[in-house]
């Protein structure tokens, strides 16, 4: 692309240069086609560039006004123009950084209209000229989603409104987008429970609003199998921001409302990592907990920052921590429909265009250097073993008895006695696990 309608000039085909390359707009570590682990680097992590926070964010935030040099957000008289032009920027710069995927919610591609009716007619022609954009680069879309947050109508929560005609209006706008996911190929939809919440308990009826979600996202997985949409459904969980509390709290709470509502086997996770901490959570434990429970799905990597309490959408840049995620998503046999996206977003003082570039390219070789050293993590069996040493006396006899139901309390307090079982503990090794995973990290090349 050259000429008036390049709008990241200066910057060409970003490619893998190696670990010893000093040119901030090449790959260190990922090289796309290197095989690691029996895959593609890129199948692995299936990436994807969010065209939130890339494309539409000015560079605003609550003091103050956007700060960003970001040319295609001029709207003037024709909002549809302005679209299609930030539409053009986007796809210039996923093929120049050369990641496979996007992720977008109906209101990134498509403004608001002055009826429903122009609403939709915007968000069909935005669509069709996505799929014009992605037909002609080959860049696919990890995920649609739908903004149930910024319009004033979600104030007080979209599914979990007190008013159901706001649920309707937020049901429409989802059978929209979903639709819109699936015309796209998209692998998968997700659902970020934005305002619902309560910001204050005094007015809020909890069974109720529960009951609502859980309504939602049964007609959610009903549309979607009616319309035949192949991909994986997903919950993303944070535990407040913007509201003061988020129902979809963590990989924890939520697993407990699928089962609770019969939705498990439907919906899966989308696990961020800056949602994590703002959770009292590792990043780390988030993905654990979900791979334990079966519903690792995709996942947002950026990082917060330890001395903020809020969600700073930072670019990743901890490679220890992006192993220890990878390393539990790779025992769990790596992603099937999910990915990794970067819900990312730069300061507000970075404007330059080309920051972007900077952002995405150091989190992208984060995530590849990290890649390698879990990959070596899970080869060498060293972390596995040592788990399954520690849990062996579970596969004897006894564990066998006690976990069939053969046991009771009183048949152990006879065996305890009768037997005289008294076992003696056994070191949990913390400090030379950490070792391993450091010496990983360090060798991986
Ligand atoms: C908000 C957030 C969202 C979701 C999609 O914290 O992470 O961007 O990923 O709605
Ligand atoms: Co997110």
């Amino acid at each position: 692309m050259t000429g008036a309608d390049e709008f990241f000039t200066g910057v060409g085909q970003i490619s893998y240069a190696g670990p010893d390359s000093d040119d901030p707009l090449t790959f260190r570590w990922y090289d796309a086609d290197r095989v690691v682990a029996g895959k593609r680097m890129e199948d692995h992590l299936r990436l994807a560039v969010c065209y939130w926070h890339s494309f539409v964010w000015s560079g605003s935030d609550v003091f103050g006004a956007g700060t960003l040099d970001r040319p295609w957000n001029a709207v003037g008289d024709d909002p549809l123009g302005a679209a299609r032009q930030k539409m053009a920027a986007a796809f210039e710069f996923f093929a120049k950084l050369g990641t496979p995927f996007f992720c977008f919610h109906d209101r990134d591609i498509a403004p608001d209209g002055a009826t429903p009716a122009e609403t939709a007619a915007r968000l069909d022609a935005m669509v069709d000229e996505a799929a014009g954009h992605m037909a002609r680069t080959g860049v696919r879309l990890l995920w649609g989603t739908a903004n149930l947050f910024s319009h004033p109508r979600y104030a007080a929560g979209a599914a979990t409104n007190p008013d159901p005609e706001v649920f309707a209006v937020a049901a429409a706008q989802v059978a929209h987008a979903l639709e819109a996911t699936h015309a796209l190929g998209g692998a998968n939809y997700v659902l970020w429970g934005g305002r619902e919440g309560y910001e204050t308990l005094l007015n809020t009826d909890l069974a109720r609003e529960e009951a609502q979600l859980a309504r939602f996202i049964h007609m959610v997985v009903e549309h979607k199998h009616r319309i035949g949409f192949q991909g994986t459904l997903l919950i993303e969980p944070k535990p407040a921001e913007p509201t003061k509390h988020q129902y979809d709290h963590d990989a924890a709470t939520v697993a407990g409302f699928l089962d609770r509502h019969g939705l498990a086997g439907e919906v899966r996770l989308n696990l961020e990592a800056n949602h994590a901490t703002l959770a009292g959570h590792s990043f780390h434990h988030e993905v654990a907990t979900a791979a334990a429970a079966g519903l690792l799905g995709s996942i947002d990597a950026n990082r917060g920052d330890a001395q903020n309490g809020w969600d700073t959408d930072q670019f990743p840049n901890s490679v220890e921590e992006c192993t220890l995620a990878l390393y539990e998503i790779l025992s769990a046999g790596g992603f099937t429909t999910g990915g990794i996206n970067f819900d990312t977003k730069l300061r507000r003082q970075s404007m330059a265009r080309d920051d972007l570039f900077h952002g995405h390219i150091g989190a992208i070789d984060t995530v590849a250097r990290a890649l390698l050293a879990a990959a070596s993590l899970v080869e060498t069996g060293e972390l596995a073993r040592f788990r399954h040493e520690r849990y062996a006396g579970w596969d004897g006899p006894l564990g066998a008895r006690i976990l069939d139901g053969s046991h009771t309390l009183v048949d152990l307090r006879d065996r305890v006695d009768e037997d005289g079982i008294d076992p003696s503990p056994r070191s949990g090794r913390q400090e030379l696990l950490e070792q391993i995973v450091s010496r990983h990290i360090e060798r991986a090349r």
